[in-house]
């Protein structure tokens, strides 16, 4: 089975490709989507509509069964901000990097914070639609480490991280591998949901 996979962020792609591969029993694969399929503006309340709203329009323009991500942090010293303002925190063209220095900024270090993904799973033939949620718990770290994964990871120290070394700090997200992440990330527990409900054969 393949899935066409709407979006145009090519770290949330290397991280699906991954957690399909390693998780998928029946060897269910996702598709990059292509560059022409131009994705609806992000202005829902919540991850949910959003990643529908990017399935939606992918499977109206090609017909396909398509699946989205939509994803972002809360922060509890913000009221739960930038939350699906994540991508556009710093302004509405922001890097990665000028995000994470603002949250770096407005956020005490320590304080909780949420990772938060909704994956929408649209069956244009069929009219299907699902939506499965993943949730990792964290905090704000005292300065950003690492060099691994994207966006707010080098700021971020999940509560469940492996242990670190003796005397060092505990783990941003950063300094995981690709596997100690996937394990604990909000991405990895909404795709592992997704890809019990696809093989336990219930898509109706
Ligand atoms: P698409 O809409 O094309 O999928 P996008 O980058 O615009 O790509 P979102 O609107 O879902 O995606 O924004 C997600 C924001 O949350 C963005 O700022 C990311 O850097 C951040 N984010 C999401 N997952 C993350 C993760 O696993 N690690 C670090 N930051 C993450």
């Amino acid at each position: 089975m393949k899935l066409l996979l709407a979006t145009h962020n090519e770290h949330k792609r290397r991280e699906f490709e991954r957690l399909f591969e390693r998780t998928s029993a029946d060897g269910a694969m996702v598709d990059a989507l292509p560059d022409s399929v131009s994705m609806p503006p992000e202005d829902g309340e919540t991850f949910a509509a959003n990643a529908l709203g990017k399935a939606r329009a992918a499977a109206a323009a090609t017909g396909r069964v398509s699946i989205a991500d939509d994803s972002g942090i809360a922060a509890a010293a913000l009221g739960g901000a930038p939350g699906v303002r994540s991508a556009r925190y710093a302004g509405e063209h922001a890097t990665d990097t000028e995000n994470l220095e603002k949250l770096l900024r407005e956020v005490p270090a320590g304080s909780g914070l949420e990772y938060v993904c909704a994956i929408a799973y649209v069956d244009p033939a069929g009219g299907t639609e699902r939506v499965f949620e993943g949730r990792c718990a964290g905090r704000l770290a005292e300065e950003p480490r690492g060099e691994r994964g994207f966006g707010y990871d080098p700021a971020f120290v999940p509560d469940d991280g492996p242990p670190s070394e003796e005397g060092q700090p505990a783990r941003t997200m950063a300094e995981l591998s690709d596997e100690q992440k996937d394990a604990i990330s909000h991405r990895g527990r909404a795709a592992r949901a997704l890809l019990q409900w696809l093989e336990g054969g219930a898509r109706s």
